[in-house]
Formats: structure tokens, C-alpha cells, sequence
């Protein structure tokens, strides 16, 4: 088989630092000399070979034990070389710089992840998982991105475009034989079968969403009108006086951002400018930013005061507003009404007050529901916020097939069904362009 690439690359995959042992790693089809003109032999495949190791000049630089994998069967899919050597700074730099003089040339970051995913050793959403295990800042996060790097989040995806591929190849169908007496489209069971799979995806999607806040924190934003007291409550949730609380209307303008650790989720707080529609030119632009924050959110908590309408004026000043499942209307100030929440409380809304500490609890723990690690966290997945907009753009598309279904456009269900399709390849990596790997395999770090 013909390499794909013509170039090798080398790069320390150890960490920089000093250790017992550091490793440069080589791959690319000239591995094997390189290693020859490094060590003096090629060792045979999968077996350690102990031995001097030298710079151009012939000096040795080291001594240490090298591997070969040969190709297909290495982490890149081509030759691979390992030179462990011992893990100081300079020693591998040398080790580095002897190989580069030996052909190879620096690795470019994430460059070995790149064509393992080339070479077909794993998909995209496996690549990033590898990524986010290195990455991972908790044993949970690490055995979710160890999930995800075993496939179980790419074979959860393929089943779902499996689905979606076999309803395409059954509306195309249809469509190219249009003199067909049966109504394909109204007889078949098509929409219930696009229904099922939407079903699918929203379970996904969901398990994504709470992976995606485990593995970079939750963001959740505060909104509402002037005076509602959202500066008071990041305060009182952050436990510290992080932005600025006043009695006059308008006081926060910029958006004001607080880290706080619940239940070993970080959750970033963002404080944002009251809503309102009659403003000078910096609060409106704080206003902008508010709505900017509150579209890009895990959670709005759309704080209230008590008489206000629960919100709903408020709400569509919030525009886009996230889906509504995250979105927790905060009655604040309940220390001056006798306002009681209904009998058994109301799903999406809770009563607190920022000044004395009431009800703050609750809210912690209204945060923690929607997105920390709690029983059942077996079924989540350590997602990236990409996986999740793709999943959400394949949602979409559903719908509009759904729709155009029911409306009995077969030409635009096909189109929206191929839409849904390829936002699914996406996350795999069936479908991308250069930019997108570029972006991605950009991120990792060298020597992975
Ligand atoms: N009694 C009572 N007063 C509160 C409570 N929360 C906030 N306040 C008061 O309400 C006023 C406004 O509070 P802020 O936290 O500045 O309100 P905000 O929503 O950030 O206001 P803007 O930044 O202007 O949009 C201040 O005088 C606070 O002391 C509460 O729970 N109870
Ligand atoms: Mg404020």
C-alpha cells in the first residue's frame, strides 16, 4: 500500500519536564532508516532493543530501548518508530534534533492524531476523545472520554444515520418513480419512522449537553429586568462579592463572569445587564452582550421580582432563547413578600432571596440536577459543544423533513433528510472540510 503521506514527522510525546523516561515518537515511511541512522539498527517489529543512541556527529546522545510498528498496525497506521530515552529537556531535545537531522521533520500539534484518523484508525469524535482523556481534569471526565474513545459515542451516532440512511434511500426511491400507483410517501410509515429517530437523537443530544458542561463547565447565565437582583444572586452563589449591587436600575453594565465549584462541577456564572428597552448606548450595548450570553448558555436563570409576570415579557427580550428545557425562572426577594411557591413548587421555577440566602440551596442543587454527575452517569457522553451543534442542526432538519412529509413534498423532504444526514457524518468525520480538521487537530497538543 502506497503511504499516504510522503513526509515523517517526530515529536517528544512525553511531556516537557524532567521524568524517568521521555519519549520521541516517529512516524511517517522513513521511520525505520531514521531509526537506523539514530540507534544503528532497526529493531524487528513490537520488540524492545536496548542501545546507544547518537546525534549526526555520531556522538551518543543517550541510551534507551526502541520499538518499531511497522504499518498498518501502529497508532498512526504507517511505520512508527519510539525512542525512549531518559526524560530530561535537553536529552530529548537531542533525541528530537538527531532525528529531524536524520530526515523527519517536527511534528505539527495533534499531527499524529490527524493521520490515525486519515489512515482510518479512528474517527473524529475518537480523536477529540483521545484529546479530551490526556485533557481530562477527573477520574469521571477521563472514564467518559475513555467511553467515547472506545466508539460507543461514534456507534450511537451511526446507528442514528444508519436510520436515516435507510429512510433516503426510501424517499429517493419514491421520488424517482413518481408513476408508481401506491403513494409510497403517504402509505409507508415514513413519519414514524423519522419520529423515531428524532427520539433517538434527543436522548443523545441530552446525554451530549450534560458532557459537554462536564468537560469544560457549565455556563450558566444570569438575566432579567433592571433591579431584579441578578448581581445579587451571582454573589450569593459565588459566596463572594464579585459584581457590583445598587439600588438604581441599570447598574450592571458589561457582563461579569464568576467560577464556582458545586458538587465538583465547575459552573461558570455570567452576570449580565438588566433587559430593558429604553437605554442609553453603553447599557444597550451591555444588553447586546446579555442576549449574546444568554444564546450561548447551558442554563439561563431568568431572575424575577416578585409581581413580575413570571418572566414571560422577559423572555422575549431574550432572543434567540435556549431551549426551554434550559432555562430556571428565579423568583428573587422572596424576603419581602409573603409570595409562596404553589403547593409541591412549579417544574422550571424557584423561590429564592439573594439577601438573606433562602432558597440558594435549592437552586445549587437545580444546577446540579441538570448537569452534574449523578446516578445514571454511565449513559452521558464527554462531548465537545461541536458534537452537540450538530446533533442539534440534525434535529432540525428531522423536522423540516417531518414537516415537508406531512405536507407531501418529496423533493424537499429528500433534501432536508440529506441535510440531517451529513450533520451526523460530521461528528464521525464522514463529512468535513480541511478548515474543520484543521481547527480541531490544531487544539491537541505536540506529540499527540
Ligand atoms: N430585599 C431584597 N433585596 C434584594 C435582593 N436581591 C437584591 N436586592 C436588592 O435589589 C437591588 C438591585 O440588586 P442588584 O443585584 O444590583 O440587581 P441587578 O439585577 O443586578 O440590577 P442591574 O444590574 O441594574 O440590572 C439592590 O438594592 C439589592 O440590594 C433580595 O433577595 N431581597
Ligand atoms: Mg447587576
Amino acid at each position: 500500500m502506497k503511504p499516504r503521506f510522503e513526509d515523517t514527522i517526530a515529536a517528544v510525546a512525553t511531556p516537557p519536564g524532567t521524568g524517568g523516561v521521555g519519549i520521541v515518537r516517529v512516524s511517517g515511511p522513513d521511520a525505520p532508516a531514521i531509526c537506523r541512522v539514530v540507534t544503528g539498527a532497526c529493531p524487528p517489529p513490537r520488540q524492545a532493543r536496548f542501545g546507544a543512541m547518537r546525534d549526526a556527529a555520531g556522538e551518543t546522545i543517550d541510551q534507551g530501548i526502541t520499538l518499531y510498528f511497522p504499518a498498518p498496525h501502529s497508532f498512526t497506521g504507517e511505520d512508527v518508530v519510539e525512542l525512549q530515552g531518559h526524560g530530561g529537556v535537553v536529552v530529548m531535545d537531542m533525541l528530537l534534533g538527531a532525528c529531524l537531522d536524520a530526515g523527519a521533520r517536527p511534528a505539527r500539534p495533534g499531527e499524529f492524531s490527524e493521520r490515525a484518523f486519515l489512515a482510518g484508525r479512528m474517527d473524529l469524535a475518537q480523536a477529540e476523545a483521545l484529546a479530551d482523556l490526556i485533557e481530562s481534569a477527573s477520574e469521571h471526565a477521563a472514564r467518559l472520554a475513555m467511553k467515547s474513545l472506545s466508539g460507543v459515542f461514534s456507534e450511537r451516532v451511526r446507528e442514528s444515520a444508519t436510520a436515516l440512511l435507510d429512510i433516503r434511500t426510501f424517499v429517493e426511491a419514491a421520488i424517482d418513480f413518481p408513476d408508481e400507483e401506491i403513494d409510497f410517501l403517504a402509505e409507508s410509515d415514513i413519519a414514524a419512522r423519522i419520529e423515531v429517530v428524532r427520539t433517538r437523537l434527543e436522548r443523545t443530544v441530552e446525554e451530549c449537553r450534560r458532557g459537554a458542561a462536564l468537560r469544560r463547565g457549565l455556563e450558566v447565565v444570569l438575566c432579567g429586568a433592571p433591579n431584579a437582583g441578578k448581581s445579587s444572586l451571582l454573589n450569593a452563589l459565588a459566596r463572594q462579592s464579585r459584581a457590583i449591587v445598587s439600588a438604581t436600575a441599570g447598574t450592571t453594565r458589561d457582563t461579569v463572569d464568576a467560577e464556582v465549584r458545586i458538587g465538583g462541577v465547575t459552573i461558570n456564572l455570567v452576570d449580565t445587564a438588566g433587559l430593558r428597552e429604553v437605554a442609553d448606548e453603553v447599557e444597550r450595548e451591555g444588553i447586546r452582550r446579555a442576549r449574546d450570553a444568554a444564546s450561548r448558555a447551558d442554563i439561563v436563570l431568568l431572575v424575577v421580582e416578585p409581581g413580575d409576570d413570571d418572566g414571560a415579557a422577559l423572555a422575549r427580550l431574550v432572543d434567540p432563547l435556549p431551549a426551554a428545557s434550559s432555562v430556571i425562572v428565579v423568583h428573587n426577594k422572596i424576603d419581602l413578600v409573603d409570595e409562596r411557591p404553589p403547593e409541591g413548587g412549579a417544574p422550571g421555577h424557584l423561590w429564592v432571596s439573594a439577601k438573606t440566602g433562602a432558597g440558594i440551596d435549592a437552586l445549587e442543587h437545580a444546577l446540579l440536577e441538570r448537569a452534574g454527575p449523578r446516578a445514571g452517569t454511565e449513559s452521558i457522553f464527554l462531548a465537545r459543544r461541536r458534537h452537540v451543534d450538530a446533533l442539534e442542526r440534525c434535529l432540525e432538519f428531522t423536522h423540516a423533513a417531518r414537516m415537508e412529509c406531512d405536507a407531501g413534498y418529496g423533493e424537499l423532504m429528500a433534501e432536508a433528510l440529506r441535510l440531517a444526514h451529513r450533520a451526523l457524518g460530521e461528528i464521525t468525520g464522514e463529512v468535513t472540510s480541511d478548515d474543520l480538521l484543521g481547527e480541531i487537530f490544531g487544539s491537541f497538543c505536540i506529540g499527540k
